[in-house]
C-alpha cells in the first residue's frame, strides 16, 4: 500500500471518519477494507453490549458443545461466533471465515464471486474468564484471496491466501471496550474506544509504540515444569535484579491473551506461552491468535517468535494449527530468541 501525506488523526474522531481519511491517503484504496473494519467494528458493539449483560440474561456457562479444539464451547463463543459471521453475510466482500468455534471455514456463497478477502478469528478469547466476569476479547486477522471460484478445501484456502495479513487487530472488552489495529508498521496502531452512548469507537490512542523494556511478564507458571530448558532459564532472568534492564519484571496473567498483550503493547514487557509436555506445538492458534497479534506488536515497534522464528515467518499448514508464542517488548523476545536458538 503506497503511501500520500497522512493527515494527523484527531482523539475522538469516529472509526468511520478515520477509515475514510485514511483511505483517501491511498489514492489505489477501493473501499473495500475500510467497509470490512466497520463491520467489524459492528460486530464488537454487538458482543461489548452482550458481555455488559452477561449477569442478567442466561447466556454464561457452557452451551454443551465442544470446539474443534476439543474445548467446551461456552455459550458465549457460540454468539459472539454468530454474530462475527453476520456481519459478514453482506457486503461482497468475504467468501470465507475462519473461526476457532469452527472445523471448516464458514462459507459465504453470495460474497463468493466478488469477494476477495478471508477472516480468521477468534471470536471470543479467555472464555475462562467469562463466568468470573474478568476481561476476553476477540481477535481477527483479513487476508487476500487469490485466485477465483469458491475455495473447495482447507489446503486450496491456505495457498490463496496472501502471507502477508492486510489487517489485523483485536477487540478488548474491559471496564471499557477498544479495538486496536494495524493495516501494516506504514500506516501504524491505532486504538479506539467505544463510547455507549452514542455507539461509536473514537480514536483514543492513535500511533501506539511499545516500549522497548517493559514492567510486566505474562506466563502460565503453573506449568513451568512442562517447559523445556530454555523459557525457564529466560523467565527466571526476568525475576533476578538487572538494573539496566529494569528487572526484576512482575507477574500479569489475566487467562485471556488479548488483555495480556494489550497491556504488554501499553506498559511493554512480554507474554509467552511456550511449547510444554501436554501441547508440544503450543497451545495458542496461529491463524487468528499469534499471527494477528504479531502483526499489531511488530507495527508498534515490538517482536514475536515461536521461541526460535518470527511468527510473521511461519508457513501455515492448517488453519487451526497451534505455535509456540514470545510476544512483546523487541528486545526482550529477541533475549528469549536467542536462548531458544542456543539452549533449545
Ligand atoms: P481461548 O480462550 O480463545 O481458547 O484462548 C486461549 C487462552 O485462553 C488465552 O486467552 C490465554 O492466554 C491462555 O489460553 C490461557 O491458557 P492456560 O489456561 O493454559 O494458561
Amino acid at each position: 500500500m503506497s503511501k500520500t501525506s497522512l493527515p494527523v488523526p484527531k482523539i475522538g474522531t469516529r472509526l468511520h471518519r478515520f477509515l475514510y481519511e485514511s483511505e483517501r491517503a491511498h489514492p489505489e484504496a477501493t473501499g473495500e477494507l475500510s467497509a470490512l473494519l466497520s463491520q467489524l467494528g459492528l460486530a464488537g458493539k454487538r458482543i461489548s453490549r452482550l458481555l455488559s449483560q452477561a449477569g442478567l440474561i442466561d447466556i454464561l456457562g457452557a452451551s454443551g458443545e465442544t470446539n474443534v479444539q476439543g474445548e467446551t464451547q461456552q455459550k458465549l463463543d457460540a454468539l459472539a461466533n454468530e454474530v462475527f459471521l453476520d456481519a459478514f453475510a453482506y457486503g461482497q466482500m468475504v467468501p470465507a471465515v475462519v473461526t476457532e468455534e469452527m472445523e471448516l471455514p464458514a462459507h459465504l456463497p453470495e460474497n463468493e464471486a466478488l469477494g476477495k478477502y478471508v477472516v480468521f478469528l477468534d471470536p471470543l478469547d479467555g472464555s475462562s474468564n467469562l463466568d468470573v466476569n474478568g476481561g476476553v476479547g476477540s481477535i481477527f486477522s483479513v487476508r487476500k484471496l487469490g485466485g477465483s471460484g469458491a475455495v473447495t478445501s482447507e489446503a486450496e484456502l491456505l495457498s490463496r491466501v496472501s502471507h502477508d495479513q492486510v489487517a489485523a487487530g483485536y477487540f478488548v472488552y474491559g471496564p471499557s471496550t477498544m479495538l486496536v489495529y494495524t493495516c501494516g508498521p506504514e500506516t501504524g496502531v491505532h486504538g479506539f474506544t467505544l463510547d455507549p452512548s452514542i455507539g461509536e469507537f473514537l480514536l483514543s490512542a492513535p500511533n501506539i509504540r511499545v516500549p522497548s523494556r517493559g514492567m510486566y511478564y505474562a506466563a502460565n507458571e503453573g506449568t513451568i515444569e512442562e517447559w523445556r530448558e530454555a523459557p525457564r532459564q529466560f523467565v527466571r532472568s526476568l525475576q533476578r535484579h538487572d538494573k539496566d534492564k529494569g528487572r526484576p519484571y512482575s507477574t500479569r496473567y489475566s487467562g485471556a491473551l488479548v488483555s495480556d498483550v494489550h497491556r504488554i503493547l501499553l506498559k511493554g514487557g512480554i507474554y509467552i506461552y511456550p511449547a510444554t509436555t501436554k501441547s508440544p506445538q503450543g497451545k495458542l492458534r496461529l491463524m487468528y491468535e499469534a499471527a494477528p497479534l504479531a502483526a499489531v506488536l511488530e507495527a508498534a515497534g515490538g517482536a514475536a517468535t515461536d521461541g526460535i522464528t518470527r511468527i510473521l515467518d511461519l508457513v501455515p499448514t492448517a488453519n487451526h494449527q497451534r505455535t509456540p508464542l514470545f510476544i512483546g517488548s523487541a528486545p526482550d523476545v529477541q533475549e528469549a530468541t536467542r536462548l531458544g536458538r542456543s539452549v533449545g
